[in-house]
């Protein structure tokens, strides 16, 4: 046991290629254009992402694992003896290292499922794991976390076990889904960890200059990682968007509370994709992501709507960001 294996039902190329052409075709084809984030993971949008992480304006990563570090010893004690761990949007499998060296070898997680869309991304990033944990076993799974069936494999491997599970969805991931979309996500996962719970981190409602500047950051790498969606759908679909003619476009919306990201048509445009033509006005939009931003009392009480109890909270000095232990 212990070797970096995938489980599940990977996503195969041509099955993912697929999917995305049909839902970027139903995004142009419908008013307001959107597309779900998922699409800017591959391998060069997820190593983008993790250069988000490192940048200066992008507190959320750093306050995070300033957190997780501060409470590592409490978050294991939560997490309890020998668990099996299910990390939801697992990308490079940085921040599990960090909980996995808070526990005394007695206590420390036998399996953990890394569950990540980016196969080729995950597959190198579990291989350094169990490189560097040799007694852990690291057994990757290329899915998309929203789709259940998805995670048939998962499912049967943890019911094999009588291990108590539990997951981790760091990152405030959970603000890329619309409430009705995070609702039903907490609910798979408290049938998923029944017995067990679940580690979130929450990225929390503040001034907004501080959120306008995250996703506006000064060397334009958000600029890239959006941008990146279109070169990908260049180089996987034989779109034909012109990059340089389509801009970034980053707010904060404090009505629904949430940071959108759109994509800019500079000009009047028409792109070519699966054989049909779509026509952008100058100034048209592309919404590729939302990020919505919470308080600490909101968030709980949308996890006691999806069944869970929640447990204890942490959280910085100045209140950006929340870390939660919810019992499932
Ligand atoms: C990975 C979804 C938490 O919303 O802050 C970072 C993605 N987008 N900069 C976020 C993201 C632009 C990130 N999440």
């Amino acid at each position: 046991a212990g070797a970096a294996e995938f489980v599940g039902s990977p996503l195969r190329k041509g099955a993912a290629a697929a999917e995305f052409a049909r839902d970027l075709v139903a995004a142009l084809s419908k008013t307001p254009r959107s597309i779900a984030p998922k699409y800017f993971y591959d391998a060069a949008g997820s190593a983008l992402f993790d250069r988000i992480c490192e940048l200066p304006e992008y507190y959320p990563t750093r306050t995070e694992w300033r957190i997780l570090t501060s409470h590592a010893h409490d978050i294991a004690q939560c997490m309890g003896s020998r668990a099996d761990i299910v990390e939801f949007g697992a990308g490079s499998l940085a921040k599990i290292r960090l909980l996995l060296d808070a526990f005394v070898p007695r206590d420390a997680p036998r399996r953990y499922f890394p569950v990540d869309i980016s196969a080729e991304h995950l597959d190198s990033a579990a291989r350094k794991l169990h490189a560097d944990y040799p007694q852990l076993s690291v057994q990757p799974v290329a899915a998309d976390y929203m789709k259940e069936e998805q995670l048939a494999g998962l499912a049967a491997s943890l019911e094999a076990s009588s291990q108590r599970r539990v997951g981790f969805f760091p990152g405030s991931t959970i603000g890329n889904f619309d409430p009705d979309e995070a609702a039903a996500f907490l609910r798979l996962a408290a049938r998923l960890l029944r017995g067990g719970g679940l580690l979130v981190g929450v990225d929390l409602v503040k001034e907004p200059q501080t959120l306008h500047r995250a996703y506006n950051d000064a060397q334009g790498v958000t600029a890239a990682f959006n941008l990146n969606l279109l070169r990908r759908a260049n180089d996987e679909l034989g779109a034909d968007f012109d990059v340089k003619k389509f801009a970034h476009y980053a707010f904060y919306e404090p009505v629904k509370q949430r940071v959108e990201m759109h994509l800019l048509s500079l000009c009047a445009q028409t792109v070519r994709l699966a054989g049909r033509e779509f026509a952008f006005e100058e100034g048209g939009s592309l919404h590729t992501e939302n990020s919505y931003k919470f308080t600490i009392e909101g968030f709980r009480a949308l996890a006691v709507s999806a069944g869970f109890v929640p447990g204890p909270v942490w959280t910085d000095e100045a209140r950006l960001f929340s870390v939660h232990w919810l019992e499932s």
